[in-house]
């Protein structure tokens, strides 16, 4: 009889933030029912709705944020959550240790062409001097995020976690519910031979990130002097578990495309927890040449370069911007 990986046991994890992990995979095991679903559960599609982003709200946005919401809330573990989906931070529990920060549907553009999305999520320590009400409580670098988290709904559903001792994958078992424990230790590897960037934008970025992929794409004939491979997702969680599974470079640099927004990922709830978890296995996470960590948040929906991933190949990466 084999021997069952153990479910989502986080050894040294304080009781309340394992409360409170599990409240947030309670939500996600429905949004990922939801999604499996497709046309099925009556959600695809768009509101007439647009978000604070300027962005068009796709049905799936708005029911996966409320279940993350209310089940968040109603639980008392946290004292406020800031979503991609709701204008301002909303008030939990004034006594509560933590506060939350998430993507509800990153990548829901794709809910509509059955492809990738996922739901990203970054725990904090909740500020004491600090009312549940005061948008403030969220200004705090990604390095002091005492958990961080993405669950994929891909062909199987799968959680990537950390609690600062190592990134960890699950693997969600429908017959019971769990999310089982399917690698104990995500190693990136510290060189790829495979790059995530959106195309399409080249004559937008600066010239060092041009430069950059031109190289990448000149391949063995040119100045790396090996071919590479491009995949581009448009979901970062996709993007990012395919680095953590095998290495590569993901990055959304800054473009001139709209001058009023340079950049496209959010701080808060995208770059902050897929840094902390790519660093947490070992690869590194920069925003421009500042490592994404150190950045002190100045508002909550703040954004910013990304590139993250492979050790060796980020740094050679940056050398060009520097
Ligand atoms: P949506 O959630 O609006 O689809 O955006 C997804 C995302 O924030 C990130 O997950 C992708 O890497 C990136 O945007 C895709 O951006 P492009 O659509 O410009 O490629």
């Amino acid at each position: 009889m084999r021997r069952l990986p153990p479910v989502l046991i986080e050894d040294g994890c304080p009781r309340d933030l394992l409360s409170l992990i599990r409240t947030i995979l309670a939500a996600c095991k429905e949004i990922s029912f939801r999604v499996s679903q497709g046309e099925l559960s009556g959600v695809l599609g768009s509101t007439l709705d647009e978000n604070i982003q300027g962005e068009t709200q796709k049905k799936l946005d708005v029911l996966s944020n409320q279940l993350l919401k209310d089940i968040l809330l109603e639980s008392g573990y946290v004292k406020a959550i800031a979503s991609e989906e709701e204008d301002y931070t909303v008030a939990g529990n004034p006594d509560a240790e933590y506060i939350v920060a998430f993507d509800p549907l990153d990548g829901s553009s794709n809910t509509d062409i059955n492809s990738l999305v996922g739901t990203i999520f970054s725990i904090m320590k909740a500020p004491k001097d600090k009312a549940a009400d005061d948008q403030s409580i969220f200004m705090q670098a990604g390095k002091h995020q005492v958990a961080a988290g993405y669950v994929l709904y891909g062909p199987s559903t799968m959680l990537a976690l950390t609690i600062g001792k190592g990134t960890r994958l699950f693997t969600l078992d429908r017959t019971h519910g769990s999310f089982l424990l399917t690698e104990d230790k995500v190693t990136i590897p510290e060189d790829t031979k495979e790059f995530a960037i959106n195309a399409s934008n080249q004559r937008h970025w600066l010239a060092p990130m041009q430069n950059y992929i031109a190289d990448c794409l000149a391949g063995e004939e040119g100045p790396r002097k090996k071919n590479f491979n491009m995949r581009w997702i448009a979901c970062m969680v996709g993007d990012v578990h395919r680095l953590l599974c095998r290495g590569g470079l993901f990055t959304y640099p800054e473009d001139t495309k709209n001058p009023e927004k340079p950049f496209k990922l959010r701080l808060l709830y995208e770059a902050n927890p897929m840094a902390m978890l790519v660093e947490q296995a070992g690869g590194v996470a920069y925003a421009g040449l500042d490592r994404i960590l150190d950045i002190e948040p100045q508002e909550i929906h703040q954004r910013v370069a990304v590139t993250m991933g492979s050790k060796n190949e980020v740094e050679i990466c940056l050398d060009y911007h520097k």
